[in-house]
């Protein structure tokens, strides 16, 4: 007899802004300058999306030395370092920098402080490009990067300047109030921001995956080993009632035995993961069970950021 299973559907869940804005400025300036459209590592931590607009002509590179003279290139949502908008302008390269205006408007903040000369700390996961990018709008030394509540102990800063705080947008919200909480308590010269940089795709899913995991047997979040807010979200899921969380990439990496005494899945997705890979794997589940889908939307987003006005229409 085929079992049934509840799919509680968390929203908000997949695209934010800043990724559709990033992932249209490649099509548009596949449009506009035609194929081949070089892209400066994956656009966004997803290999289907990746993957389709590779398809349409998009070279991606991990560098911009691998980008050739006279070809159109364009910088990932993720942000870069001064440096590589600098490496092109010598180039004489056309670029569109399709980084999130939430990840921009990090930056200054850095660059701010940084005026000020108020040494800057970044909380944030050490390699990844985000972090690299937001490091690298300051010389070099000038970003002290602070990991987790461990580092948060230990880490030596001054004490006779205030301290200017920024993080990584992606981050698990209730990891970073810790981490903040233990800065400060060690440092009052700790300046804090009026609205924290986590930003609101990131906070709204975990949010929405706290509201669900309670109640299901199992969550998966679809999304990429690489994605940092997807990985925040199997955390989030795990600390807060569903010890069975995993990330899935798309159905067909789902191994169904693992679904045994599941009568409740929670299914969520990072910013980085299409909607169609969240209907595949719902598809998949019912070729296997009796599904039935609740919708579980705590909140509904509105935000779009427009193209750069040298992509507008
Ligand atoms: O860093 C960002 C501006 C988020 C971009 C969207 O998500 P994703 O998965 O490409 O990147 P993260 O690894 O930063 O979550
Ligand atoms: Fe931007 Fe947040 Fe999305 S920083 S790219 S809106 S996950």
């Amino acid at each position: 007899m085929t079992k049934d299973l509840t799919i509680l559907l968390a929203g908000p869940r997949g695209f934010c802004a800043g990724v559709d804005r990033a992932i249209h400025i490649v099509e548009r300036a596949l449009e506009k300058f035609g194929k081949p459209v070089y892209v400066r590592h994956e656009i966004v931590h997803n290999k289907f999306v990746v993957d389709s607009l590779r398809e349409k002509g998009a070279v991606f590179v991990d560098e911009l030395d691998q980008v050739p003279d006279n070809v159109p290139v364009i910088f990932s949502a993720h942000g870069v370092p001064k440096s590589v908008p600098a490496e092109a302008d010598r180039r004489s390269l056309t670029y569109v920098d399709a980084t999130c205006p939430l990840v921009s408007k990090v930056h200054r903040a850095a660059e701010r402080h940084f005026d000020r000369e108020h040494p800057v700390v970044l909380i944030g996961h050490e390699g990844h490009p985000e972090v690299i990018g937001t490091m690298g709008q300051l010389p070099d030394g000038a970003v002290i990067l602070v990991e987790d509540t461990e580092q948060a102990q230990t880490v030596e800063l001054p004490r006779d300047v205030p301290l200017g705080l920024v993080t990584q947008t992606t981050l698990s919200v209730d990891d970073t109030k810790d981490v903040i909480a233990i800065l400060k308590d060690r440092y009052d010269n700790l300046e804090l921001p009026k609205k924290e940089d986590i930003c609101y795709a990131t906070t709204n899913r975990q949010t929405a995956v706290k509201l669900i995991a309670p109640k299901s047997d199992m969550v998966m979040v679809i999304g990429a080993p690489n994605s940092s807010n997807s990985k925040r979200l199997v955390e989030v899921a795990r600390l807060n009632g569903c010890e069975r969380s995993m990330l899935v990439q798309r159905a067909s990496d789902i191994n169904f035995d693992d679904l045994d005494g599941v009568a409740t899945l929670g299914i969520t997705a990072g910013a980085s993961a299409p909607e169609l890979l969240v209907e595949e794997v719902v598809e998949a589940c019912r070729l296997r069970y009796n599904v039935t889908v609740k919708f579980e939307t705590f909140t509904k987003e509105d935000v779009i950021f427009k193209l750069p006005a040298s992509l507008s229409d």
